[in-house]
């Protein structure tokens, strides 16, 4: 099951992957404490949470689909460098931002895609465990690895 949700998670488009890591946000939001998430983890990922805090909010999108899509850009060879867990850390600190409006936030009245639903449903279906496995699996995946690239 985290196989097969993670695979059609990374076919949706990156406007249907930010919207489910959204909606999977909101839904595990209290469940991941932010003490779990580490504030070492994050002084790791914190260069590159404070270059992002300082754009346009139309530069913030671009850069959070240029990760989904792994554009060789600055940013996304510099989170390539970040371990599995710091970039779960750092996806879950961008929402946190949204939330102080900090970063873009989510279009009012948002309508998720019809497979971006199935996928949220897909992932609201499994246990904490799967849930957090199939997100780290996704966000792993994001990025440029520096030494490949
Ligand atoms: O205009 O270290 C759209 C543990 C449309 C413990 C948009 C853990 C167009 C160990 C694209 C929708 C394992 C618990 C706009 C860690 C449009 C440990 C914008 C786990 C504006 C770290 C969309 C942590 C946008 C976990 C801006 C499980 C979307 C962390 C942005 C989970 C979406 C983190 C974002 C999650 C989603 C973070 C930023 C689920 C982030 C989700």
């Amino acid at each position: 099951a985290v196989n097969s949700t993670t695979g059609v998670f990374q076919s949706l488009g990156a406007d249907d992957q930010l919207a489910v890591l959204w909606y999977a946000y909101t839904e595990m939001g209290c469940a991941i404490t932010p003490a779990a998430t580490g504030a070492a983890r994050l002084q790791l990922a914190e260069g590159l949470l404070n270059q992002i805090k300082h754009m346009s909010h139309a530069d913030q999108l671009n850069v959070m689909r240029e990760l989904v899509y792994r554009k060789n850009t600055q940013i996304c060879r510099s989170y390539g460098t970040l371990s599995y867990n710091t970039k779960l850390a750092f996806w879950y600190e961008l929402s946190e931002l949204m939330v102080k409006r900090l970063i873009v936030p989510m279009p009012v009245g948002y309508q998720l895609s019809r497979d971006g639903l199935e996928v949220l449903e897909a992932i609201k279906a499994l246990d904490f465990g799967e849930q957090i496995s199939v997100l780290r699996k996704v966000v792993a995946d994001m990025g440029v690895d520096p030494l490949v690239d």
